[in-house]
């Protein structure tokens, strides 16, 4: 005997999941070095690794305009600290110098930054995020009918 609820079972439990999916989803802002903002004396490595970054994801780079910017840099850059002549060939791939710079985190794949400032790189001011699709792991709805 069918369960005449059961319709009516599966429309919301498939609501349920669009609500859950759209929920992560949505875009998160994160201010890099939280209330330490970008500055010399932290470790932008350790702020960044715990956090799943996905595209859409905004990261905000707080400073004192003049003292410091934020470069997204090729990894060879990020690794060497070494801007060259500051060119996209050189590994520079975009200069944001507002002082309070939004970087839209827009395609999934492998960011660097860095700041160009003399010294600075080298004394902390560098990090990589990897940003992935927002649903690349939904949940394990894997079937087992084709075992
Ligand atoms: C990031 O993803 C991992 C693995 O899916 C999970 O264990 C961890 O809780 C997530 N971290 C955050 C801050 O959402
Ligand atoms: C900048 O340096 C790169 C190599 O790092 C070179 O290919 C490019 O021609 C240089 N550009 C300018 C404008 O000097
Ligand atoms: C992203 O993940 C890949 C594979 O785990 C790793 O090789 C790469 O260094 C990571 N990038 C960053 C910025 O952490
Ligand atoms: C999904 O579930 C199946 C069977 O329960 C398991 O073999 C598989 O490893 C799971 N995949 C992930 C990504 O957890
Ligand atoms: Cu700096």
């Amino acid at each position: 005997m069918e369960n005449p609820n059961r319709h009516l079972i599966i429309i919301i439990t498939t609501l349920v999941e669009m609500i859950l999916v759209f929920y992560r989803a949505e875009p998160k802002s994160y201010t890099v070095g939280d209330g330490e903002g970008w500055d010399i004396g932290t470790n932008y490595m350790a702020w960044a690794q715990p956090h799943n970054f996905t595209v859409g994801d905004v990261l905000v780079f707080k400073y004192v305009k003049g003292q410091h910017n934020a470069y997204e840099v090729s990894k060879e850059v990020y690794r060497s600290c070494d801007v060259g002549n500051g060119s996209a060939s050189a590994g520079v791939l975009e200069k944001h110098e507002t002082g309070s710079d939004e970087v839209v985190l827009g395609e999934a794949r492998d960011y660097w930054f860095i700041c160009s400032f003399q010294g600075h790189c080298l004394g902390g001011m560098k990090f990589g995020v990897n940003v992935t699709f927002a649903l690349i792991a939904p949940p394990n709805t894997t079937h087992h009918d084709d075992a």
